[in-house]
């Protein structure tokens, strides 16, 4: 008799959002029935469980969470182990802070690089944006094993698909960008990184 998963989690194989909680299952080790919705095919019961049909949106029985933020932090409240938040409020506020800063600034540039929408000369100016500040900030991963904590966090979690995808993105880091590009190697060899994987997203490098 197969084993059912209690989770299912709806994600697009190709989207950065949807592979942040893919990651944090990878991180916990938590199965989950992982359900493709690509090319805006949206199962029926994601539409019942989710008025906005978003993706990622996790199931876990009768509960339906949506917005990846708010399905990483449940996970990571639901399944303790490794935690992925500092214990101390002072940290667990700058960690949410730095996710909000992800979400402003690059992944408001991955967005219009992504989007196919959006007009080459936006797309042209988001990917300077994007490669300029991430090579600004890179000497801070030379700091911490991890951004800017010497533990994994949620904040790497949204910060590895961005990185991940720079090849599909356009977007080459020059050679001082050396502490990053030195972090990814560390993070993308790590088996929890692997194993949050979809075939699209090994297709990307
Ligand atoms: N702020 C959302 C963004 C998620 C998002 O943009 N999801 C896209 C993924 S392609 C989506 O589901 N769009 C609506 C749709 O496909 O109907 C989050 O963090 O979960």
């Amino acid at each position: 008799m197969g084993v059912t998963n209690r989770l299912a989690c709806y994600s697009d194989p190709a989207d950065h959002y949807s592979h942040r909680v893919r990651i944090v299952l990878a991180e916990k080790g938590v199965s989950a029935e992982i359900i493709d919705v690509v090319d805006g095919r949206h199962p029926p019961r994601l539409i019942e469980v989710n008025p906005y049909g978003s993706v990622p949106t996790l199931v876990d029985r009768d509960l339906a969470l949506y917005e990846s933020t708010v399905v990483m932090e449940y996970l990571d409240e639901r399944y303790p182990h490794p935690p992925l938040l500092p214990v101390y409020p002072v940290a667990r506020a700058n960690s949410r802070l730095l996710i909000h800063r992800i979400q402003r600034d690059w992944c408001a540039s991955v967005d219009v690089i992504l989007d196919p929408r959006s007009k080459e000369a936006a797309r042209v100016q988001a990917r300077k944006e994007l490669r300029e500040s991430l090579t600004g900030v890179s000497p801070l991963f030379a700091e911490k094993p991890f951004f800017l904590s010497d533990e994994q966090s949620l904040v790497d979690c949204c910060l590895l698909p961005i990185l991940w995808r720079l090849p599909i993105l356009g977007i080459e880091l020059p050679r001082p960008a050396k502490p990053l590009l030195d972090y990814m190697e560390r993070q993308f060899a790590r088996e929890a990184f692997q194993a949050s994987l979809s075939a699209a997203e090994r297709d990307m490098r």
